[in-house]
């Protein structure tokens, strides 16, 4: 699977790991396990992240992350677009040779070298088949930043991403030690207070339309000022209205500081939501779908929930 990117590894000994912008716990698992892979070789290996750094008090090979003089070797991890490097682009541009691991099938390969596996779940999946190659023993350290890769892209393997194999390399990461109950509390059962208030909220504001075929949650910014929130605490707020089990569309409306209004939409196989938006200037894919209104949130509500129920 590896054969066309090892000799870049085996020949570099000053790495430089890059995961996408907004780091999920795709990217991060997946680039701290590729950090301790390289540097169990002997290789000096650094993760340069970008602003944000959930999950790195928890994953393994953070602590003692730190830059290097020069790299010689770049490799993108998870990361679908040279754009999605954000700031660290030029760093990417910048060494001798290039590498791209990831499952986007949207990725068009922007290294020099691609692997670019769009039936993998996850990053992780990759980074376990790499090591595996280059004959690296993995170990819980290694299996546990996999673990909370794969597990952060297929909800705690239960998404549709999930194939047999990504349930036997599961499965053999339990064998090499990965704390899997740790992880999964960490991504499934642990909240911020913060984050809780701004489900307080969102439940409160919650209402269906169309006998139940249409679900609704907003967020103000008040709200948002009083919970205390980080922004990217209000991405997944739209599960709860899709978690409905009459909806077909879910809805989430948030207003931001200027005044504006972000919808973000979902879709079961009844509806594709991407047209519903793009109708209001916006895009999307099939299922996930989001547009912006320049009006009050309650017009914006009134406006959307229209065009869902034609
Ligand atoms: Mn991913």
């Amino acid at each position: 699977m590896f054969e066309n990117i090892i000799p870049y590894i085996n020949r570099h000994d000053n790495i430089l790991i890059l995961p996408h912008i907004n780091e999920d716990g795709d990217s991060l698992g997946s680039a701290f396990a590729l950090r301790l892979v390289l540097t169990s070789m002997g290789k000096r290996a650094f993760v340069m992240l970008s602003a944000y750094h959930g999950y790195c008090n928890f994953l393994y090979g953070t602590q003692d992350n730190t830059p290097l003089d020069e790299y010689s070797l770049a490799i993108s991890v998870d990361c679908a677009g040279i754009e999605r490097l954000g700031e660290r682009k030029a760093y990417f541009e910048g060494c001798n040779e290039k590498v791209v691991i990831d499952h986007h099938a949207t990725n068009v390969g922007y290294g020099d070298e691609n692997v670019i596996i769009a039936k993998a779940s996850s990053c992780g999946e990759l980074i376990f088949h790499l090591a595996k190659e280059l004959g690296v023993a993995i170990t819980p350290e290694i299996a546990t930043n996999i673990y909370l890769a794969i597990s952060s892209d297929s909800g705690g393997f239960r998404y549709s991403n999930v194939s047999p194999d990504t349930m036997r390399i599961g499965g053999e990461l339990l064998e090499c030690g990965a704390q899997s109950v740790k992880v999964n509390e960490l991504l499934f059962e642990s909240e911020t207070m913060e984050k809780l208030t701004l489900m307080k909220y969102a439940l409160a504001s919650l209402e269906t339309f169309n006998n139940g075929k249409v679900a609704c949650i907003t967020i103000t910014h008040d709200q948002f000022l009083q919970s205390g929130a980080k922004p990217e605490e209000m991405d997944g707020l739209v599960n709860i209205p899709r978690s409905l089990d009459t909806a077909d569309i879910a809805v989430f409306l948030r207003e931001r500081a200027d005044g504006t209004i972000k919808a973000s939409l979902r879709g079961n196989e009844n509806a594709d939501v991407s047209k519903i938006c793009a109708f209001f200037g916006g895009g999307g894919h099939i299922r996930a779908a989001g547009c912006e209104f320049t009006c009050t949130i309650d017009e914006a509500k009134r406006q959307i929930i229209e065009k869902c129920i034609i």
